[in-house]
């Protein structure tokens, strides 16, 4: 037994007073009685266990849909270690606001602890998280999205760091509803969500925030980010990791199916939403998924956009918020054709098809085992991971912003990435389609002062030989895509999904020093002839205008650029600000 997890368990028993404490071994028939449980007092309910086997539906309370970003907080000594893209809280007021919340909480309920390991089981880089928590559709989702269970003891043994999470429900309020942070003591605390970005506390809470904290401090990455490999005809593979905010296609990127003309090309899949990297032996940064398993936004995904994920979620898999059609099979706005008659929406009411309201949550969600995706790489339990060629960075911008470009460098990519700006989607609680800075990606997931963080990216780049070691640095190179250009109709100028391994295939012959590049005042874009467009049907001129760099409407947009980075003070890294400066010079501002 490992002492301080025993004491700690005890130590949250005594406040959350549960009924009962159940040790979760991750077994199947722990998690056939979890299930048993939940159809009786209707957490869940069974699918169609011919078209969906094993697979269950869970609807949240309606004010619990999507990750609370207001209502999540970074709990720093010093309110400048959170920084200003942060909400802060001081641990005392954590301790005073938050932790009587837990007071009681599990009354008449059961306490599950819930060890989990991120990254394959036998990684050295992996880690281990024990999330505490009272609801038993979080331990079932757990069981999928980590290597939750005895092989997460065993990975801990009797002295093993590990990150305390403790979860619950609360009353499901959202004035009562925190997630915190402790970055200082590798520590969370969730109270009055049940939603996944704030209940599954292996995923945004540790493996982005609290693993990106550690992460700096050992000299390594924590990123959101999926990863993917890029095998062409003769058989090579090139993996990438690729960044994008929230419900802006990292599934469906990580799992493309490649157009016809792309004969012999295939990508496979190593994770779809977070990566943890760092150098190897080679001098590359090699990188793994700490996940298990896809918690994938529903709507959108169908056979023609993601047909590896309709695949992967065909059975052992949960659906929450989506609508339930009459044979109960899980339904969703873009998953076929049509609407069928007889649906039931995700509030639990009839349906009616050609109402203005969807059918399904814009955020409803599949949580599936990553094992069962079809594209899934024969890399994904490799301890060591892959090594990546490039970094891609992408945001949700209907204007300016082209197809992709390349950064000059690697100081340039790291300014490339932190003034990335994206519309926002419905995988967050609030407005939908606003523009805001999200620097790579990460604006809700840094567990630390952003500036800091960008400085930590000019960091893991400068110039000379692997920390502790005569091995020189292959870093990869970097681009910026946008998948979502519009023309003045607001019409999409890119057909996207698996037409995005044209792009893809460019950035591949970048890194192996070969594709058609002019340079511009922003970074390359690809030359005439650059992208293969074989095959692919496109509104005439559509290509030059998805590749012109409009340098006056990038000047326009510096000066916002400016106040974003003002913000950060004496935190924004001297680099960060030459960069800035070296733009503006270029773009004629
Ligand atoms: C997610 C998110 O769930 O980014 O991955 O919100
Ligand atoms: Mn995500």
């Amino acid at each position: 037994m490992h002492r301080a997890l025993e004491a700690w368990v005890h130590e949250i028993a005594a406040h959350t007073k549960p009924d009962r404490v159940v040790w979760c071994d991750g077994s199947d028939a722990e998690n056939e009685r979890l299930i048993g449980e939940m159809l009786k007092d209707g957490t869940l309910q069974r699918l169609n266990a011919e078209k969906f086997p094993n697979s269950y539906y869970h609807r949240s309370h309606a004010s619990d849909v999507a990750r609370t970003e207001h209502l999540t907080f970074i709990c720093t000594e010093k309110k400048d270690d959170a920084g200003p893209t942060n909400n802060w809280m001081s641990p005392a007021d954590a301790s005073a606001r938050v932790w009587p919340l837990f007071a009681g909480a599990m009354k008449g309920r059961t306490m599950y602890v819930v060890p989990y390991l991120m990254g394959p089981a036998s990684s050295p880089f992996a880690k281990v998280g024990v999330e505490i928590t009272d609801s038993a559709y979080v331990v079932i989702s757990m069981r999928i999205m980590t290597r939750m269970g005895a092989v997460a003891l065993n990975h801990l043994g009797e002295n093993g760091e590990f990150v305390k999470g403790l979860h619950s429900l609360g009353d499901l309020n959202p004035d009562r509803r925190f997630i915190c942070h402790f970055p200082e003591r590798n520590e969370i605390w969730s109270v009055g969500s049940g939603y996944g970005g704030n209940a599954l506390l292996g995923k945004k809470c540790f493996a982005l925030r609290i693993a990106g904290a550690q992460a700096r401090r050992e000299g390594w990455l924590a990123e959101h980010m999926l990863i993917l490999g890029l095998e062409d005809p003769a058989g090579e593979t090139t993996y990438v990791a690729a960044a994008f905010p929230s419900a802006c296609g990292k599934t469906n990127l990580a799992m493309l199916v490649p157009p016809a003309s792309f004969w012999g090309y295939k990508i496979w899949t190593v994770g779809d939403d977070i990566a943890w990297l760092r150098f190897g032996p080679d001098g590359r940064l090699w990188a793994i998924n700490p996940e298990a398993g896809f918690f994938g936004v529903a709507p959108g995904t169908g056979p023609k956009t993601n047909p590896n994920a309709m695949e992967t979620i065909r059975k052992n898999s949960i659906f929450t918020n989506t609508a339930l059609t009459k044979d109960m099979c899980p339904w969703w706005e873009g998953m076929e054709s049509g609407t069928p008659e007889g649906l039931t929406d995700w509030r639990g009411n009839p349906y009616t098809p050609g109402s203005a309201d969807k059918a399904a949550h814009p955020n409803s969600r599949f949580t599936a085992p990553a094992s069962q995706c079809p594209s899934i790489s024969p890399k994904f339990e490799d301890p060591q991971g892959v090594p990546i060629s490039a970094f891609i960075f992408g945001a949700r911008r209907g204007s300016l912003v082209p197809l992709v470009y390349e950064a000059f460098d690697w100081n340039h990519g790291v300014y490339v990435g932190s003034s990335v700006a994206s519309e926002t989607t419905a995988a967050a609680t609030g407005a939908v389609g606003v523009l805001r800075r999200d620097p790579f990606a990460m604006l809700p997931f840094c567990g630390y002062n952003m500036g800091d963080y960008f400085g930590h990216w000019m960091n893991i780049g400068a110039p000379g030989n692997v920390p502790g070691t005569s091995t020189p640095k292959r870093l990869p190179k970097i681009f910026h895509v946008n998948w979502f250009r519009q023309s003045a109709e607001g019409k999409f100028l890119w057909p996207g999904f698996g037409e995005n391994l044209r792009v893809l295939n460019w950035i591949l012959s970048r890194c192996r020093g070969k594709g058609e590049a002019v340079e511009t005042p922003i970074g390359y874009v690809p030359g005439p002839g650059g992208i293969d467009t074989t095959g692919l049907s496109i509104a005439p001129g559509a290509m030059e205008e998805l590749l012109r760099v409009d340098a006056k409407g990038f000047a326009a947009e510096w000066p916002q650029l400016n106040e974003f980075y003002a913000k950060f003070g004496d935190r924004l890294p001297a680099e960060i600000r030459r960069q800035h400066e070296a733009q503006r010079k270029r773009l004629g501002a």
